[in-house]
């Protein structure tokens, strides 16, 4: 297995250090199926440098590893991404990028353990790739965001036919985001937080 990151650093860089203004921390994690860009948005968001754990797709991966939608795509997560990035000064948030194809997703228990939330990455030249990761995350009842992302030959269809298709319920947000975008992925995360932030005060218990 290539852990790309931890392969190469010999100690923890200056700016890998967690701001010492620190004081909350969420755990939200990246789903989608297969190739939709989740290392991808990982690694373009997160301030410290990403580990990976990707696996160089292989002559033998041919009829088990669906290359749909990319052909320079050359290799597929097998474990996980994780990266960090600070929303302000005080809040910091750990991101777990999960591996698309299913015979990874056993690996999802873990993975969710503690998290507050998460961003479904969804490719418009294959929506029906995503029809289950929505399904296990509802079945878990953990709250999500829906990204879609923005692949130059993927079909441009309205949000509300997306919804539509995705069978989703009015109140989940959905943003188009491009995955390699620094700002464009950082802006599904603040999505999130605002979406987490709305359900947690209609919870909350009215003020007498
Ligand atoms: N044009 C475009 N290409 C993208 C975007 N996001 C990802 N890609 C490309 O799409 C391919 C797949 O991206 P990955 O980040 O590996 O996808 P993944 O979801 O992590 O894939 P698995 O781990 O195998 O499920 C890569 O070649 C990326 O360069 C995007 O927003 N726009
Ligand atoms: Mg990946």
């Amino acid at each position: 297995m290539d852990f790309k990151s931890s392969d190469t650093i010999t100690g923890p860089r200056a700016e890998d250090h967690l701001p010492q203004t620190a004081t909350a921390a969420v755990k939200i994690v990246i789903v989608g199926g297969f190739g939709v860009g989740k290392t991808t948005m990982v690694g373009s968001v997160s301030e410290i440098r990403p580990l990976t754990t990707e696996e160089t797709m292989t002559q033998a991966g041919i009829g088990v590893d669906d290359n749909y939608g990319s052909d320079s795509k050359t290799a597929t997560t097998v474990a996980m991404d994780f990266g960090r990035i600070s929303i302000t000064e005080q809040l910091v948030l750990y991101l777990f990028g999960t591996p698309g194809q299913e015979r990874f997703w056993f690996l999802w228990n873990g993975l969710f353990e503690g998290a507050l939330g998460a961003v479904v990455l969804i490719d418009t030249r294959r929506l029906e790739v995503s029809f289950d990761v929505i399904g296990r995350l509802e079945e878990r009842g953990v709250p999500f965001v829906v990204a879609v992302n923005d692949f130059p030959d993927g079909p441009r269809y309205p949000m509300e036919d997306l919804r539509a298709a995705l069978d989703l319920s009015d109140e989940i947000p959905m943003v188009k985001c491009d995955a390699r975008r620094r700002a464009s992925s950082r802006d599904v995360l603040m999505t999130l937080m605002r979406f987490l932030h709305s359900i947690a005060m209609a919870s909350a218990p009215a003020r007498t």
